[in-house]
């Protein structure tokens, strides 16, 4: 049994550190996880394979053979020796991945020495759409800017402040390691330093209704230049002044297309999407007047499409786009509509 176990515990070893287990790492934190992650399999891997030894070596060695169906196992009172070391081990080895967790913990949590370098962004979940803002100290403008995808420099320390306004979300990028609910009435956060650039996804890890699968964003992790150059550019508005017709429907469509997502649930032939969740724009919207658009837009709950949800666009857009891109998109899906 003792030399079964051991190359069975060799061999699971193995096969566990094998398996690609995580996405790309792609913060500091990420790396200290996978440690901790690949730890805890070494740890666990023996016990698994020793526990399923013993219940296998058992049940061939002492199995009832012909001519012993009538009689009775030896009469064993315990073994009091035994007992305290299969408590023993186990508590101590528990007690160890306890502490060592605890460190990892308070390595990722902590906060970077200088407090200036790191950038606060507000996160908020909403049925069913993640909306990102940055301070107005960051954003360099008048207020704070408020997107819907997630935009980084690389290695600098970023620390999430997570809210939700109707039920629990969570927000996780899989590549940064850590995620945290969020949840409504609080505020929940954690930080991570993105330490590769590449765009990676951000889910919403908590069941949270009808339209879960689809609270999807991204995150963009770039050179702080690049970073730079993006937030000059949305500080600029979107549409120009004094846009002519075909200007602002152009705007429009790269709001519908881009920023806003709309193309992930909507099938628009103009724009190119083919989204499944909501009503097929080309259709729904033929001959429909601009001020009908809107309020199908701002306000998705005042008429709910035949044959779909209620609760699922999401009610935010008049918060999250500006008066100028809401008027652009009305614009362009009328035109691109008739
Ligand atoms: C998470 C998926 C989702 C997103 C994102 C989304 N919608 Fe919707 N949309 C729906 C669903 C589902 C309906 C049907 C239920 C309803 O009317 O509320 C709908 C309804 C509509 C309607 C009314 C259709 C009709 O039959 O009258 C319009 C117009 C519309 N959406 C436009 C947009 C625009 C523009 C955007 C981007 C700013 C957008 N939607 C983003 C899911 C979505
Ligand atoms: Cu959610």
């Amino acid at each position: 049994m003792v030399v079964g176990g051991v190359v069975a515990s060799a061999v699971g070893i193995a096969l566990a550190l094998a398996i690609d287990w995580f996405p790309t790492l792609a913060s500091t934190q990420a790396g200290k996880v996978h440690t901790l992650y690949d730890v805890l399999l070494i740890a666990s891997v023996p016990i698994f394979v020793l526990v399923l030894t013993v219940v296998i070596g058992a049940v061939i060695q002492f199995r009832m053979r012909p001519g012993q169906e009538d009689q009775d196992g030896p009469p064993i009172h315990g073994n009091t020796l035994l007992e305290v070391v299969w408590t023993a081990v186990p508590a101590l080895l528990i007690l160890g991945l306890c502490a060592y967790s605890y460190v990892v913990l308070r390595d990722i949590e902590e906060a970077p020495a200088s407090e200036r370098q790191e950038m606060t962004i507000g996160v908020t979940g909403q049925q069913f759409a993640w909306t990102f803002t940055y301070p107005k100290e960051i954003a360099g403008g008048e207020k704070p800017l408020s997107t819907t995808e997630l935009v980084l420099p690389v290695d600098r320390p970023v620390k999430f402040d997570i809210q939700a306004k109707d039920v629990i979300h969570d927000f996780w990028v899989p590549e940064f390691s850590v995620k945290l609910d969020a949840v409504p009435g609080i505020t929940t956060s954690y930080r991570i330093t993105p330490d590769r650039r590449g765009t990676y996804p951000v889910v919403c890890a908590e069941l949270c209704g009808l339209g879960h699968s689809v609270m999807r964003s991204r995150v963009r992790v770039v050179t702080p230049d690049e970073f730079d150059a993006w937030l000059q550019e949305q500080s600029q508005p979107a549409v120009p002044e004094g846009a002519d017709e075909s200007q602002l429907a152009a705007a429009g469509k790269q709001v519908f297309a881009g920023s806003a997502g709309c193309g992930a649930c909507h099938t628009l032939a103009d724009a190119g999407t083919n989204g499944q969740i909501g009503p097929d724009l080309d259709e729904v919207l033929k001959g429909v007047s601009e001020d009908k658009i809107r309020t199908d837009i701002v306000d998705p709950e005042a008429e709910i499409a035949e044959g779909y949800g209620a609760g699922v666009m999401p009610t935010n857009f008049e918060q999250t786009l500006s008066a100028s891109e809401l008027d652009a998109l009305v614009a362009y899906l009328k035109e691109a509509t008739q």
